[in-house]
């Protein structure tokens, strides 16, 4: 198949863009390089040291043979977005392009508008563009867990059946994003959903919970293949974190109390889903949501099994608890469906303990590249101004 990846280097879309090559498909990769900027800018990097863009894709070429064709562009530039729909024509858009953390989009107002315009026009014009001149083409679009929130009742996927004085309807579930960058995503959704009812294009939408992991069976094959490892206060995820963070001796920060219970997903299911996903397209028409978690755990619970690996590698795991940043429930019920991902075939790969030490034994591999001013989080959502750390 003709793939295009669109956000193809970074941390899920690089491996995603080597897993499809290795497996034959044709793979061609746009990505505006803003979240590199990002770090040059404030003097952020992974732990892992990544490659250019230009030095992976060669490096893959020399490994397999594979070729990655790559341009540097943003899907807000839509003449560039509509010449690259009709030079490559392909069969799917996997839609990884957006601004991805929530502390970035409550650091101020620039950074939520900046998050809003990035993700909804840029949404907007890749539904364009497809329909403009790939209207069989199949939009895998990353969407994610936090758009539905934390209610107080099971949480399905994507739709709920309701039945109200008297009358039934199958309606898009409530959505309740604690972010601006989880609304970004919302109003994704909803665009997404439009545009399958009136052109007719195929669309699904996949409810991501959080990543951990920086390997897949191709970034181990070469060095210059790995992918990034965000361990900082604003694109770190938690789990990550929690591995850089014992690796050096800091205490783990939990944010409150936390009993914060989400979905987590290892990055080598990532990769998998994004597969079956393409693989078993939405039909003409057809707006589709799957859930993709293989697992819940709570912050609270994350540290405990962080605290377990750490005896493991003879690391005394400290764990800390600070005052939320984030405006955010720190206990609740939380019960979400998973099911399409698994009928489809997904055998997921889950966090057993070897799992976490592997991934710490990587975090112990680059443990003096850990930058500490990184690591304490100082965007607060209550703040409408919040400054990060200083250039260092
Ligand atoms: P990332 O920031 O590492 O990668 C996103 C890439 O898209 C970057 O390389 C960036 O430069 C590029 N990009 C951003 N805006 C662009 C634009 N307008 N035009 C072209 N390129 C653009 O993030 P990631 O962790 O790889 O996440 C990928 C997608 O998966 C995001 O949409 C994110 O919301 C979603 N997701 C991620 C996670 C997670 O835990 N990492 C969980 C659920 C969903
Ligand atoms: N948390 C801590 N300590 C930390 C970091 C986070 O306690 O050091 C808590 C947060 O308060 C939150 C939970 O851990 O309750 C998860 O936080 P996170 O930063 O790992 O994840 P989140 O902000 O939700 O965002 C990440 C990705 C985003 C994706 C989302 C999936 O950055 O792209 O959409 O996970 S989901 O959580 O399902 O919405």
């Amino acid at each position: 198949m003709r793939i295009l990846i669109l956000g193809g280097d970074g941390y899920l879309g690089w491996p995603q863009a080597l897993y499809f090559s290795n497996k034959g498909h044709e793979v061609f990769v746009i990505d505006s390089l803003m979240r590199r900027d990002f770090d040059f800018e404030n003097k952020f990097d992974s732990l892992i040291p990544i490659e250019s863009l230009e030095t992976r894709t060669a490096a893959w070429k020399e490994k397999t043979g594979r070729e990655i064709k790559f341009v540097i562009g943003d899907t807000r530039d839509y003449p560039l977005l509509a010449k690259v729909m009709q030079d490559f024509k392909p069969d799917a858009v996997i839609h990884f392009a957006e601004q991805r953390t929530a502390p970035y989009s409550m650091i101020d107002r620039e950074h939520a508008v900046f998050t809003m315009d990035n993700n909804v026009i840029g949404t907007l014009n890749v539904l364009y563009a497809i329909k403009d001149f790939c209207p069989q083409c199949h939009l895998v679009k990353l969407g994610t867990m936090g758009e539905y929130g934390t209610p107080n009742i099971d949480i399905e996927e994507g739709f709920i059946d309701i039945e109200y004085k008297g009358r039934k309807d199958r309606l898009p579930y409530p959505k309740q994003p604690s972010s601006f960058y989880h609304l970004s995503k919302v109003h994704d959704s909803h665009n997404i959903m439009f545009a399958c009812k009136i052109w007719n294009l195929r669309a699904t939408d996949l409810n991501q919970g959080v990543v951990y992991g920086v390997e897949t069976d191709e970034t181990r094959m070469d060095p210059r293949l790995a992918t990034r490892f965000d361990y900082d206060q604003i694109y770190g995820t938690v789990l990550n974190r929690f591995c850089a963070e014992a690796v050096i001796g800091y205490p783990l920060t939990i944010y409150g109390q936390g009993g914060q219970t989400r979905g987590y997903i290892n990055i080598k299911d990532t990769v998998r889903c994004l597969e079956i996903a393409v693989m078993n397209p939405a039909a003409a028409g057809e707006y589709r949501v799957f859930n993709q978690f293989t697992e819940t755990f709570s912050v609270n619970q994350l540290a405990e099994i962080a605290q377990k690996c750490g005896q493991e590698l003879g690391i005394k795991v400290r764990i800390d608890h600070l005052d939320n940043p984030r405006v955010e429930l720190e206990g609740h019920y939380y019960k979400a469906a998973n099911t399409s991902l698994l009928k489809l075939g997904l055998q997921p790969h889950l966090l057993e303990d070897t799992v976490l030490v592997s991934i710490m034994k990587k975090a112990l591999e680059f443990a003096g590249r850990v930058d500490k001013k990184l690591l304490d989080p100082s965007v607060n959502w209550r703040r409408t101004k919040n400054s990060l750390p200083e250039n260092h």
